[in-house]
């Protein structure tokens, strides 16, 4: 692994400033949920995935085994040899070595994250369980394209976990078609997605008991606070998150607990009681409608598989 490498495509600029103060003086507010991911903020998701209430996480984590070695059969029956993973927001690597002891002739992998440290940890803890493996970490964030050097290997994007569903349906048919073009003609995706399901069960993944996704949450304001030096008070802020089943996704939001102005960058907020900031969509999909966007992004669905309860949904794509 290349340290320097990734330090070298580590985007420049105050993107981050550009895109609060974009987001902060919109109707209704809005920010970027990728700005979660921090190094602090990255160790809150794992916390998170780290919930029984939290199903998407570990409900993926026991249908991977199965997904690899089926696509291993494959892979094996098309005679595929040279392959190389692509993983797309990579976080902290550890769903991808199901696939890697599933999928035997795997390389080399190329994990691309927004977060720079937590990047390079993962891939050191990996590089050292995969002595054989070349690991390439690219700091990148992966709703921009991106372009690979020129290989011969089949290209195998990974993309687990529904993070597809931060995005709406435009954004997240750009991506498929971007990450097509990246992988280049012949590859293959493997996307898990999260399905549609009964109000309670997502009520609670995103609401948990111990109030990590409610940090998870705050981190935003944290980090705005601390790196753009905003004077955001967080106990004047409530995390709330909730099902809006006409646009089949979760919504979550910081709401002000009352009314009050918050000032960053010589700009000043002002907060309604009760506005909100909506920090994050998480959509969730019907296989057959997943299926006709992957279709629209120039992808085939080659099968899909469901959870008990139908509960997540991975796909083999193939572009
Ligand atoms: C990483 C985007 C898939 O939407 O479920 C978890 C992030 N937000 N709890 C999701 C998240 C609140 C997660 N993704």
């Amino acid at each position: 692994m290349n340290e320097a490498q990734a330090l070298a495509i580590k985007p420049t600029g105050n993107e981050f400033l550009d895109d609060v103060l974009e987001g902060l003086r919109a109707a209704p507010k809005s920010l970027p949920p990728k700005y979660f991911y921090d190094s602090v903020g990255s160790q809150y998701f794992d916390e998170i995935c780290n919930l029984t209430d939290y199903y998407p996480y570990h409900t993926e984590l026991e249908l991977l085994p199965q997904v690899g070695h089926e696509i291993a059969q494959r892979f094996h029956a098309r005679g595929l040899q040279n392959l190389e993973i692509v993983e797309f927001g990579a976080g902290s690597l550890r769903k991808v070595g199901i696939l890697l002891r599933a999928l035997r002739t795997v390389r080399h992998f190329t994990a691309i994250d927004i977060s720079q440290e937590h990047l390079i940890e993962a891939c050191r803890t990996l590089e050292s369980q995969y002595r054989e493996l070349t690991i390439h970490p690219c700091v990148h964030d992966f709703t921009k394209p991106l372009k690979l050097s020129p290989s011969d290997r089949t290209r195998v994007g990974f993309f687990p976990g529904s993070t597809i569903g931060n995005l709406d349906r435009d954004q997240a048919r750009t991506f498929l078609r971007n990450a097509g073009k990246t992988l280049g003609s012949a590859s293959y995706m493997i996307i898990g997605v999260d399905t549609q399901k009964p109000e309670p069960i997502l009520h609670r993944a995103y609401n948990d008991g111990k109030g990590v996704t409610a940090r998870f949450n705050k981190n935003m304001l944290v980090r705005i606070n601390r790196e753009l030096g905003g004077d955001f008070t967080l106990e004047n802020f409530a995390h709330h998150a909730f099902y809006n089943s006409e646009l089949g996704r979760i919504e979550m939001h910081l709401r002000s607990l009352k009314e009050q102005a918050v000032n960053i960058d010589g700009e000043r907020f002002h907060f309604g009681r009760g506005e909100s900031i909506h920090t994050e969509n998480s959509y969730k999909y019907r296989p057959v409608d997943f299926t006709q966007l992957a279709k629209e992004a120039g992808w085939s669905t080659e099968r899909l598989w469901l959870a008990p309860e139908d509960l997540f949904s991975i796909s083999l794509l193939k572009y």
